[in-house]
């Protein structure tokens, strides 16, 4: 496995534009099929919601403008894929899932790169010698939504490490750091070590911080892992899975949690660490 260490500048801009060219590289914008009746259609609609609170609350020049600068350094501070995963995206994703029968997902958010280290199960995810956090195993089952184990199915993993921090997104950390694939096993059983990630801030130096600032938000996420499950003849489970306890269940900057989505995870024995079982369950394709 690499331990190349990727340099990343430590600033929103330099997060936001890392995002930015993973999604250019993610191959998603190929395949849009929209058709003209369509684009007018979803257009119109949005301006008119537009032109509405325009009209409701006087909305002057001023303002006008502040939202045209704004709108700008969005760009060009990379922050397009930050700014529509956190205020958008639960709600396309729920539109998306909405007739599962399997286990409950939600948003990828900005952070996801393909192609991580693949391991077999128990595995533990690539981590430095002293990577700070409590340990955590996570294990459980992969199956369909008929019941059938679900052998070889892809449990993919990503979270931030100890300070909120996501390798490839961040400087400093090893290129794989807290990513990896665990291959589940004949059983559809998975297991995979790793340490509890942190509660976590969206970036606060860009625009998108700019606007929580303005507005009197908060930029809180729950700490929280991100997961892809996959299996051949099954649909994509894209899941993030929570802590119980954690002060921004309630309060997610953007609005992902699910109850079904949160662990209450056990003291291992040794009193070191702490342990948890979650199943998926995955809908046919
Ligand atoms: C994250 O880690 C995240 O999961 C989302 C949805 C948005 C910003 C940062
Ligand atoms: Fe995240």
């Amino acid at each position: 496995m690499s331990s190349e260490i990727i340099e990343v500048e430590a600033s929103a801009a330099a997060s936001g534009n890392a995002a930015t060219a993973r999604f250019r590289e993610s191959g998603k914008t190929t395949a849009v099929e929209t058709s003209t009746e369509r684009v007018s259609l979803l257009a119109n609609e949005v301006l008119s919601a537009v032109y509405d609170t325009v009209r409701r609350h006087e909305v002057t020049y001023a303002e006008f403008n502040a939202l045209k600068a704004w709108l700008i350094q969005v760009g060009e501070d990379g922050e397009w894929p930050l700014f529509l995963d956190v205020w958008v995206e639960h709600v396309i994703e729920e539109v998306a899932t909405g007739n599962r029968e399997g286990s409950k997902g939600t948003i990828e958010g900005p952070y996801f790169v393909p192609d991580a280290p693949t391991l077999a199960t128990p595995g533990t995810l690539p981590m430095r010698d002293d990577e700070p956090g409590t340990p955590l195993l996570l294990r459980g089952s992969v199956t369909g939504t008929d019941g059938t184990p679900l052998a070889g199915a892809h449990v993919e993993i990503w979270h931030a490490d100890d300070d909120g921090l996501y390798s490839q997104f961040a400087p400093g950390l090893p290129e794989w750091n807290l990513r990896g694939i665990i291959v589940a096993d004949e059983h559809g059983h998975y297991e995979i070590n790793t340490i509890q990630p942190a509660p976590y801030q969206i970036p606060t130096g860009g625009s998108c911080g700019n606007l929580i600032t303005a507005a009197g938000w908060h930029a809180w996420r729950p700490a929280h892992l991100h997961l892809k499950i996959s299996a051949p003849g099954r649909q994509l489970l894209t899941a993030q899975l929570y802590f119980e306890g954690d002060s921004h269940l309630s309060n997610d900057v953007a609005s992902a949690v699910k109850p079904e989505l949160v662990l209450k995870p056990l003291p291992t024995a040794d009193g070191t660490g702490r342990h948890v079982t979650y199943n998926f369950v995955l809908d046919p394709a």
